[in-house]
């Protein structure tokens, strides 16, 4: 675990309606985390992001220092971890995972909290969602938005003849919240502070956890999506717990950051503040039972290529390798035009993510 520099710049770059974004966003509010946001466009390119070298091209991307986490999973992962962050609340989340004081407090808390994420996240339900975004939103009359999108997600973006069967897989997610973990009146998805939970004001009031916050983001969104939903078969009517419990969680946002919006930096004033940073973290080791190491010979300082897996493959990351374990792979990325050499440590979790020796594009060919 790795401690965190009171003064060190934290900045959130994202789009405002990224629901992933949002995700982390709900997560700084809820602890408490000051911060400051870089706001990007929607679609590509970002070049507040190619400034510090990244070329990965998804959002949210939150840097700490001179450390630039990549991935929702991580970026909460490494904000539950840190010790010494200038917060008003502690982790949400389990104390095996986390610094400690967090609110899962058993074995099936902690697995919970995980297995909600993978269901969300890699089970599908979040794709699902998006495939649900109506055709009507002015976004999607952007022609340049539709295009990148549809570069982005490989069967183009919300595939009219595929909402249907999305409606039904969102319904699902539903009705299990519903008819298991909210069907005894509980107030948050693990009760309250780690017992069963049967209701009430003060279990309302020890707020949600890291379980909640796992499950409730992209649900949440959908109800921001006018037309996303048809009250007829998806509202509160037929989920009276699941959307009771997402007002919850909206009151209990709101209630940890009442002061409003973050300060907004613009993208030379966020790069900056992140090449003047010292490092966050420690340089970590290259774990020399990993099988990806073993199986390309990886070695500390050998220039790799590191991207996702999921989606948003083609914004690919090269610099030397810092460390790599069984979480996270760290390189160091340069940063371009740097006359001091300055560079940043990209962090991608291994999960969902590839790390390969990188090869260099063949020089174009002397015609
Ligand atoms: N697994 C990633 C997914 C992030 C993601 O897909 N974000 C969307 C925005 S909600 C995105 O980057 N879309 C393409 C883009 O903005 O260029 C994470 O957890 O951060």
């Amino acid at each position: 675990m790795t401690d965190l520099d009171n003064s060190l710049p934290i900045v959130l770059y994202h789009y405002y309606y990224s629901p992933y974004a949002q995700r982390v966003v709900w997560y700084l509010n809820l602890r408490g985390i000051p911060y400051s946001q870089c706001l990007q466009p929607p679609i590509m390119p970002r070049p507040d992001l190619a400034r510090l070298g990244v070329n990965h091209r998804r959002i949210p991307i939150l840097s700490i220092g001179r450390d630039v986490y990549l991935d929702t999973r991580l970026i909460i992962d490494k904000l539950e971890q840190a010790t010494d962050l200038p917060c008003a609340r502690g982790p949400l989340g389990s104390p095996a995972g986390g610094g400690g004081g967090g609110k899962a407090s058993s074995p099936e808390h902690r697995a919970l909290e995980q297995l909600l994420r993978i269901f969300v996240v890699d089970g599908g339900v979040f794709a699902r969602a998006a495939q649900l975004i109506p055709h009507d939103l002015p976004l999607m009359r952007d022609r340049r938005f539709v295009r990148d999108r549809n570069a982005f997600f490989p069967g183009g973006v919300a595939p009219r003849e595929l909402q249907p069967e999305a409606l039904t897989e969102v319904q699902a997610a539903m009705r299990l919240l519903e008819s298991t973990l909210l069907s005894d009146g509980r107030a948050w998805l693990l009760g309250g502070g780690g017992g069963g939970g049967g209701g009430g004001a003060e279990e309302e009031a020890e707020g949600p956890s890291l379980a909640d916050l796992e499950a409730v983001w992209p649900l949440v969104w959908l109800t921001t999506l006018p037309g996303a939903l048809p009250a007829d078969r998806v509202s509160a009517a037929q989920y009276p717990r699941v959307w009771a419990w997402m007002d919850r969680f909206k009151a209990a946002v709101k209630r940890a950051a009442p002061g409003g919006k973050p300060p907004t930096i613009k993208g030379e004033q966020a790069a900056e503040a992140v090449v003047n940073s010292p490092f966050r973290e420690a340089s970590g080791a290259i774990d020399g039972d990993d099988a990806t190491v073993r199986a390309d010979g990886l070695a500390k300082g050998q220039v790799v290529t590191v991207w996702p897996l999921d989606s948003g493959s083609s914004g690919r990351d090269v610099g030397r390798l810092v460390s790599i374990d069984e979480r996270e792979v760290v390189i160091e990325v340069d940063v371009p035009g740097s006359s001091s050499g300055a560079s940043v440590r990209v962090h991608a979790p291994r999960r969902g993510f590839r790390v390969r020796p990188h090869v260099a594009e063949p020089a174009a060919a002397n015609l």
